[in-house]
């Protein structure tokens, strides 16, 4: 690396190589050198916010050594790197996490303390990254941490939304979204003003014919949008690998304004432009397994897709290969269907710009690329009009046309005389207006296809893409079981516990290599271990009933049970089973003599969870949590037996709060709905049991741990359609218990009637597609077995600790890896420099 720098000025670039502190005083020494000069601030009025942005500025400059490092690295090795496109990034706060994975947090706190700050408060200031909606973002936010501290080549590109996902509040029991300008001030974030990429949209195409006779299209004329890159740097842990986090920010191509408009006296209408080309990364649509179909989602998901193929193949042009060896040098995986055009823009800029012959290009294409499956849910499907594309993607319509012709072709050679077969399959769906269905388009463009848990991956192969199972054979189908990074969900979320068990594991190794929780399992009768155990939840809790205080106003006993139910809201999830569920414990409780109540045990039910802004139904499910709420707080008869909690704005940051403070949590879709879940996985290996369906991972997690270590219910998946079937064609009757919590909301016990009735008639009246009738006896009756379990506390801390013991499948690095081998073939960059022993941090 330093040979590339020229002889003659080699010695003063060397000579003043910057190198990141090393102790504390060096720490100190950073921060407050950025309070003086970067920040512009005395450091006799240094107050938290201005602590927290010179320590973040501190972290950053160390980290953007060994980013830079890494990189040299990387392309001095020439090896395959993986891209992982997607739209949603759901990082939370950096600055923890960047001090405990370089292994300087300890240093930091020393320093911190010296010049006057706790480092808890520090943290605090951070505001969240939320570029995500709910479990696929945050999925993609932990395979980053995963493919830096696997040392795998590896860079995300997504986009830089301006805002994130909205802020909830809560005003009188209603949701009410709050834009989230976070952009204020990111210290995280390096922008590149030299790397930008001019985007084309709409125009025409036009062919000419070569001397050969050979046609080449021309995509002509429309408008430009410039994408301008902000690198945003993934630190892994106990290593110095350092991997690049790509996202996009869209402006004006031509510069600040359109001179000719201002010139002509049309200041007004030129600055219009401007911001209409800053509106395609302005805000991330807040919808969480839903398809809305709208035009600049389209443009978004082009305008990304296209810069970052742009990168990409500008990189692959810098090592003068052939053509073919691209997929030997490239792996780019598709974050559910919402990078998918960059199937189409690759095979357009193979055959288009660089005049391979179509066939060629499109074996690069397909050994390029693999698609992951996200959700069977028909209404997150992707599908777009052919209408729109034509409008605005023309080039890449005629192509999408091309790639479905041929591949109805082989479907026609292969299974002769099948026309619905052939009708089925098309990339172009035969409707009034035609769509373009995106799953089929990344399947057939893609070398793997995944889901995420075993039950998903089984699912999509025997519905939603059995056609394409019988045409390509099994073997393009895999399963790749989701996991999430113990780095952020334990030693972040939970130090004490992660110090515990580091005690009885001999080191933090079990950090890097999770399998090795299992050694806690041989200590699950050693007294102190058990005793520190329950300490740690009970502190644990103590924080979150601290938390509920101020942010809810609701005051709770930390030694009631903890039920927890938090994700987004949605009626697959089904909140309101759970809801329901409170209501008929409150009843029952209502009913009792007060010596019978004093026997029963005291739950905290506690939710939390954005409803998309449009989803008229999630948002009644909120109001009639909060409402119920209200009733049942302030009820004298219950006191403590139950309260019900609805957490404002659940996101990263809470869920660390949350996550490590529950006793049980539930995890109750309809089966066969949830593709995965990984907050499951995270309140597992936190010491907390779950209550769930046998749906997604709940169902590897009832295998690993056991299923006396867990609460499932309800009806399986195989079972789901034929009760649908039954509740709209033959008699449905609604379970007697929840006929009861039906009649209490109606007479008005919670509030306005009107506003809850759509919940009720959902499954009274209208086929109760989410199965909460039929699921509701089985739940009430698990729920008893809760409590039963809870009683005896030195049973329950011992399921808890095998539980967590049995985990270590679920850590995202061994999902990393099984993508790694199976599906991009990249392997670890050796990391040459000492990444220094940490203990733990
Ligand atoms: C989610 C699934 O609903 C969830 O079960 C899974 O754990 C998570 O992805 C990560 O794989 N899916 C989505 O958010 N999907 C879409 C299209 O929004």
């Amino acid at each position: 690396v330093e040979a590339s720098i020229p002889e003659p000025q080699r010695e003063a670039w060397l000579k003043h190589q910057v190198n990141g502190f090393k102790d504390k005083d060096g720490f100190e020494e950073n921060v407050v050198r950025h309070v003086e000069t970067t920040l512009a601030r005395s450091m006799f009025n240094c107050d938290e916010h201005a602590a927290y942005s010179a320590c973040a500025l501190a972290f950053r400059d160390r980290l953007i050594l060994e980013w830079n490092r890494t990189q040299q690295r990387q392309t001095f090795a020439d090896s395959k790197r993986l891209y992982y496109l997607s739209l949603e990034f759901l990082m939370g706060r950096a600055l923890d996490n960047a001090m405990l994975n370089i292994g300087q947090k300890d240093v930091a706190k020393a320093g911190l303390a010296e010049l006057g700050f706790r480092i808890e408060d520090i943290i605090e200031q951070e505001h969240d990254a939320a570029l995500g909606n709910g479990g696929l973002g945050r999925l993609a936010a932990c395979f980053l941490d995963s493919l830096a501290s696997l040392n795998l080549p590896a860079w995300g590109y997504g986009l830089r939304y301006r805002y994130g996902i909205f802020k909830q509040e809560i005003i009188d029991g209603y949701q009410v979204e709050v834009p989230d300008y976070w952009l204020d001030f990111n210290p995280w974030e390096f922008p590149r003003h030299d790397v930008t990429v001019d985007i084309q949209f709409y125009g025409h195409v036009n062919r000419t014919q070569g001397e050969s006779g050979k046609t080449t299209a021309h995509w002509e004329g429309g408008e430009m949008v410039r994408a301008v890159a902000f690198d945003v740097p993934i630190p892994g842990y106990a290593t110095t690998t350092t991997n690049n986090l790509r996202l996009w920010s869209s402006k004006a191509a031509s510069g600040e304004f359109d001179f000719q408009k201002f010139n002509s006296g049309d200041y007004e209408s030129s600055v219009a432009d401007q911001q209409r080309a800053e509106t395609i990364s302005a805000v991330l649509y807040p919808n969480d397994n839903l398809d809305r179909g709208k035009e600049l989602r389209l443009k978004q998901q082009y305008f990304w897709v296209a810069a970052s193929l742009y990168d990409i193949v500008r990189r692959f042009k810098k090592a003068k290969r052939a053509w073919s060896e691209f997929p030997e040098q490239v792996a780019i995986q598709l974050n559910d269907t919402h990078p998918t055009l960059a199937i189409v823009e690759l095979q357009r800029i193979l055959v288009d710009l660089e005049g391979l012959e179509w066939d060629d290009a499109w074996n690069i294409v397909v050994n390029t690329f693999g698609y992951t499956n996200h959700t069977v849910l028909p209404e997150a499907l992707e599908k777009w009009s052919v209408g729109l594309f034509q409008h605005l993607l023309p080039r890449h319509l005629q192509i999408i046309y091309d790639i479905n012709l041929f591949f109805l072709q082989t479907v026609e050679r292969a299974f002769p005389n099948d026309r619905e077969l052939l009708a089925r399959v098309s990339i172009i769906e035969e409707s009034q207006p035609k769509m373009v269905r995106m799953a089929f388009l990344a399947i057939v463009g893609s070398h793997k296809v995944n889901g995420v848990a075993e039950l998903h991956s089984d699912l999509i192969k025997t519905t939603i893409f059995k056609d394409f199972v019988s045409i390509f054979g099994p073997d393009k189908f895999t399963n790749v079981t989701n996991g999430i990074t113990p780095r952020r969900w334990l030693h972040q979320a939970n130090p004490r516990l992660s110090d515990l068990i580091a005690t009885k594991v001999g080191s933090y190794d079990f950090l890097k290599d999770l399998t090795k929780l299992n050694k806690i399992e041989l200590s699950v009768n050693d007294k102190q271990f058990r005793k520190e155990w329950a300490e740690i939840k009970l502190a644990n809790k103590v924080r979150l009933a601290k938390h509920i205080q101020e942010s809810a106003g609701v005051t709770v006993n930390p030694t009631s049970l903890f039920d927890v139910q938090v994700k987004r809201i949605h009626e697959y999830k089904r909140q309101q089973l759970n809801i329901f569920g409170v209501i008929h414990r409150y009843l029952t409780l209502k009913a009792m003599s007060p010596e019978e109540r004093k026997k029963q045990l005291p739950r905290v039910s506690i939710f939390g969870g954005k409803a998309a802004p449009g989803y008229w139904m999630a948002k009644q499910i909120i109001h009639l949590i909060n409402s119920v709420g209200v009733v049942v707080n302030n009820d004298a008869d219950i006191g403590d037996l139950l309260k019900v909690v609805f957490l404002e704005d659940y996101n990263v940051s809470k869920a660390e709060i949350i996550t490590p403070a529950s006793d049980i949590s539930e995890h109750i879709s309809t089966a066969g709905t949830e593709a995965s879940g990984t907050s499951n996985m995270k309140f597992v290996l936190n010491g907390g049991l779950i209550i769930g369906t046998c749906d997604g991972a709940n169902i590897e997690i009832t295998r690993e741990i056991g299923e006396n270590n867990i609460f499932l219910f309800g009806n399986l998946a195989e079972d789901v359609e034929d009760l649908r079937h039954a509740h709209t064609y033959g008699s449905h009757t609604i379970d007697p218990d929840l006929a009861k919590v039906f009649a209490t909301i109606e007479q008005g016990v919670f509030g306005s009637t009107q506003d809850f009735s759509g919940m009720i008639t959902a499954v009274r009246d209208h086929g109760d597609f989410y199965l909460v009738s039929d699921d509701f006896h089985s739940y009430i009756e698990t729920q008893a077995l809760v409590d039963e379990a809870y009683r005896d506390q030195e049973e329950w801390i011992t399921k808890c600790i095998t539980s967590v013991s049995r985990m270590g499948f679920f850590s995202s690095d061994r999902c990393i890896n099984e993508y790694a081998e199976g599906i991009w073939n990249i392997e670890p960059l050796h990391v040459e420099r000492d990444a220094g022993v940490r203990k733990g941090e």
